[in-house]
C-alpha cells in the first residue's frame, strides 16, 4: 500500500514535493482577494472538523458490523446520530475560529448567528454546509461527503447576520469544497484559482496535495442519474438518456450512480462524466439544495473546466430566495452538459 507523506514507502507521483494542506494554504493565500490570514483560518477549521467527522464515520463501519450481528435498531439510531454529529462538529469548529458570522446547514431549519469576539458581530464570512451528504449510504459502508460554500457577508460588520447574507448567488462564492470519506479521505476545494485535492494520511493525520490543479475531462462516457425515477423525468432528460444509451460513435455511455453526490461528482471529475438530478413530477424543483449542494459543486466544476446548469440557466447565476431552496442539477464535463441542455431546451 502507498501511504503518501513522510512515512510513505513511495512518493505520490502527482506531488513530488509532498506539500501538506497547511503549507499549500500558506503558499497560496496571497491569491485570496481578502485578508490572507482569514482564508487560512477558515480552511483550517474545516480540515479540523473533517478529521473529527472522518474518525467518527470510520467507526460507523465498526458499529455496522456489530449491529448487523444482533441489533439493527441501534444501527438506525447511530446513523441519525452521525448526521447530527457531523453537523455539531462543523458548527463547533467554525464557531471557535472568530472568522465566521453565520452558518446555514442542511440539518438546521434556520441559519445560526455567530457573534464573534466580545459579542461584536465583526466576523466577515458565512458558511453554508451539508455536513453529511449521502448519509443513507453510511450503513452500507459506501462513501459519503461534506459539502461547503463560503461567502463574504453583504450586511455591515458589527451587525448580526441576516438572511440576505446567505441568499447570495453562487457567483459570489469566495471558496467552496467538499470532503469525501471514501476509500481514502480527501478535501477538494477552490478559492477561484483552480481546484486542488488533498488526501488524508490517516497514520499521521495530515492532508497532502495529491491531486493538484484538477480538471474535468471535456467529455466522458459516464452518466450518473437515478434512473428509477425515469418515468417522472422531463422529456428533455428522457431524450438525453436515450441519446446516452444509443449505439453510435463513443456511445452507449456507462451508467454509474452511487447516490452520494460528492462521490458521483468526484468520480466524474476524474474520469469524465455527467451527473443529473432533474425535476420530477413528484419534486418539481428536483431534490438537491441550491445553496449548500449545487452552488459549491458548480463552483468547483467551473473551476475545473466543467459546467453546472438547471437545464436552462447557469446554476451560479440563480438568485436564491430560500435557504433550503431546491433546484434541478446537471453538472459535469462541459460537452456532455451542453448536450443535455440542448435536449432540455429543445423539448
Ligand atoms: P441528502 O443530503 O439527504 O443525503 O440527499 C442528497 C443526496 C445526494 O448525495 C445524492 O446524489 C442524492 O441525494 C440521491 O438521491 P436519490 O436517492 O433520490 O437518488
Ligand atoms: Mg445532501
Amino acid at each position: 500500500m502507498t501511504i503518501f507523506g513522510p512515512n510513505s514507502l513511495q512518493p505520490n507521483p502527482m506531488s513530488q514535493k509532498n506539500t501538506t494542506l497547511g503549507e499549500f494554504i500558506i503558499e497560496n493565500q496571497s491569491e485570496f482577494k481578502y485578508s490572507s490570514g482569514e482564508l487560512s483560518r477558515l480552511i483550517n477549521s474545516i480540515r479540523l472538523a473533517a478529521k473529527v467527522v472522518n474518525h467518527e464515520v470510520n467507526k460507523a463501519g465498526l458499529v455496522d458490523i456489530l449491529g448487523a450481528a444482533g441489533d439493527t435498531n441501534i444501527q438506525g439510531e447511530d446513523q441519525q446520530k452521525l448526521d447530527v454529529f457531523a453537523n455539531d462538529a462543523f458548527i463547533k469548529t467554525l464557531t471557535n475560529r472568530e472568522i465566521v458570522c453565520g452558518i446555514a446547514s442542511e440539518e438546521e431549519d434556520d441559519f445560526i448567528t455567530i457573534k464573534g469576539r466580545n459579542e461584536k458581530n465583526d466576523n466577515k464570512y458565512v458558511v453554508l454546509i451539508d455536513p453529511l451528504d449521502g448519509s443513507s449510504n453510511i450503513d452500507v459502508n459506501v462513501s459519503v461527503g461534506t459539502i461547503f460554500s463560503v461567502y463574504r457577508r453583504v450586511t455591515p460588520e458589527g451587525t448580526p447576520v441576516t438572511l440576505e447574507d446567505f441568499l447570495q448567488p453562487g457567483n459570489k462564492q469566495v471558496a467552496a469544497g467538499y470532503i469525501i470519506y471514501g476509500t481514502s479521505t480527501m478535501i477538494v476545494y477552490t478559492t477561484g484559482h483552480g481546484v486542488n485535492g488533498f488526501t488524508l494520511n490517516p497514520a499521521i493525520g495530515t492532508y497532502y496535495l495529491s491531486h493538484p490543479n484538477m480538471q474535468f475531462p471535456e467529455t466522458g462516457n459516464i452518466y450518473s442519474v437515478n434512473e428509477g425515477n425515469y418515468v417522472h423525468f422531463p422529456q428533455g432528460i428522457k431524450d438525453y438518456l436515450k441519446y446516452c444509451q444509443k449505439e453510435e460513435g463513443d456511445r452507449p455511455y456507462t451508467a454509474r450512480y452511487i447516490g452520494s453526490l460528492v462521490s458521483d461528482f468526484h468520480r466524474n471529475m476524474i474520469k469524465g462524466g455527467i451527473y443529473i438530478y432533474p425535476n420530477t413530477a413528484k419534486d418539481p424543483n428536483g431534490k438537491l439544495r441550491l445553496l449548500y449542494e449545487c452552488n459549491p459543486m458548480a463552483f468547483i466544476a467551473e473551476q475545473a473546466g466543467a459546467k453546472a446548469s438547471d437545464g436552462f440557466n447557469r446554476i451560479m447565476d440563480i438568485q436564491p430566495t430560500e435557504l433550503h431552496q431546491r433546484v434541478p442539477f446537471i453538472c459535469g464535463s462541459i460537452r456532455m452538459v451542453e448536450k443535455a441542455e440542448t435536449f432540455m431546451q429543445g423539448s
